[in-house]
């Protein structure tokens, strides 16, 4: 599960954020000129081979575990899912494909278009977005295809991720489906796509563009979202509007947006046509090393649960009553039972459900447990759906490493 922390006997994360703080005075600038700012302070060891990474705290951003820092890609460090149902702004996982990241964005200046197949073409400010329609608020779990990638055997390609690449936020925002009616979706419109600032370094790289039905688009859930937790979305998060779609794989949600485009014709660009795509199959899964003979883009998220309380190899005295905690998501059917096991599956009862948030946001789960003897416990955990969707007890593999959800089993030593 989570990593270790080791220090190097260096404390520079203090610096690196307070210089971080101080270069992201405006909002709208990243502030990445300081390479103090890049200054590592700790290392982590991810419980994989060649899982050993810095702790690096970028502008607006604790340290997290940096895989690559052009673009910036940030892991939540696991221990932060204890902290609570909301993963704070400054904790959420970052993930970019091309290096050629907005770095400053004035927020008068800043303009959506609208165009394609639509009766009337806009480009609006971020006032004339937000006066279309009332706010709304949800909260919703954003989590990386690839989250979890790092537990692949056979390992496979592609970022290396341990179990941080989610995370679970308020959004503020204005339904899709009213900007769609503004602009006045025309017969034939069949998807829309989804462009942001960012830009590929070479000519010959595909820019980031994502697409949705244009039935998925106007189901008035996904959101046109300027705010994160009651704060201006950090920067690195998509800065001043993102795309939030609610249950679906964090490729859709789209940063920095920029352009939206109503298509009479399914959008064949590379990010749909050729990458994030899975097994056309119900388990999203081929036998370990082959590949599928044919794909479908991912969509919504399969069911998870997580022990976040207690860390492999965390000592528990023995006799006493300790809490489990921990949370449960899935795509948006929400959680139906939490079943808990501490002999490594082989007996299972059911957790307690906390507070619910609504149905695409993590749920909170507990459960007494008061070991009665010695030595080491294989404690697991299995979220169901209300859909009847569960975890499986082993692995399920495909060549992109998407969509772990294996049962996930922490180790605790009772002394
Ligand atoms: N503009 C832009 N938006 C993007 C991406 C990107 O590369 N560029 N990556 C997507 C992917 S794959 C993920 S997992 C999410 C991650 O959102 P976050 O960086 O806010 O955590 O952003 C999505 N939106
Ligand atoms: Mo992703």
């Amino acid at each position: 599960m989570a990593g270790r922390h080791k220090s190097d006997g260096a404390d520079y994360g203090r610096r690196s954020i307070l210089k971080g703080g101080a270069a992201i005075a405006l909002q709208g600038t990243l502030g990445l000129a300081a390479p103090a700012v890049l200054a590592a302070s700790r290392t982590i060891e991810m419980p994989f081979e060649n899982g050993q990474r810095e702790l690096v705290a970028f502008p607006q951003k604790r340290p997290l575990i940096l895989l690559t820092s052009r673009p910036p890609q940030l892991e939540t460090p696991f221990e932060v899912f204890r902290e609570g149902a909301i993963t704070p702004n400054d904790a959420f996982f970052v993930r970019y494909h091309w290096s050629g990241i907005p770095t400053n964005i004035d927020p008068a200046r800043y303009r959506l278009k609208i165009d394609g197949h639509v009766a009337n073409a806009m480009e609006l400010s971020l006032r004339e977005l937000r006066k279309i329609a009332e706010p709304v608020d949800l909260v919703a779990v954003n989590q990386c295809s690839g989250n979890s990638r790092g537990f692949f055997d056979p390992r496979v390609n592609g970022g290396q991720l341990g179990n941080g690449a989610m995370g679970n936020a308020r959004w503020t925002g204005i339904p899709l489906r009213a900007l769609l009616e503004k602009a006045g979706v025309r017969a034939g419109a069949v998807q829309v796509s989804f462009d942001g600032l960012d830009r590929s370094p070479l000519e010959t790289g595909p820019d980031f563009v994502k697409a949705l039905t244009l039935d998925h688009a106007m189901d008035g859930e996904v959101m046109l979202a300027w705010a994160m937790n009651g704060k201006d979305l950090p920067f690195l998060n998509g800065y001043p509007l993102r795309l939030v779609v609610p249950g679906h794989y964090g490729t859709y949600w789209v940063k920095h947006l920029s352009h939206i485009q109503v298509l009479d014709k399914p959008f064949d660009g590379f990010w749909m046509n050729s990458a994030y795509r899975i097994p056309a199959n119900d388990c999203a899964c081929v036998s370990p090393g082959t590949a599928p003979t044919s794909t479908v883009p991912i969509g919504r998220f399969n069911v998870r649960s997580f022990i976040t309380s207690h860390m492999q190899d965390s000592i528990v005295p023995m006799g006493q009553q300790v809490v489990v905690k921990g949370i449960a998501f899935d795509g948006g059917h929400g959680i139906q039972e939490v079943a808990f096991s501490d002999d490594g599956g082989t007996s299972w009862r059911a957790a307690s459900l906390g507070k619910d948030l609504g149905r695409y946001s993590f749920r909170e789960w507990s459960i007494a447990f008061r070991p009665a003897r010695k030595g080491n416990y294989d404690l697991r955990v299995r979220a169901k759906s209300r859909s009847g969707e569960t975890q499986p007890l082993t692995a399920n593999w495909n060549p992109a490493g998407y969509m772990r959800n294996v049962v996930e089993s922490t180790r605790v030593i009772v002394r």
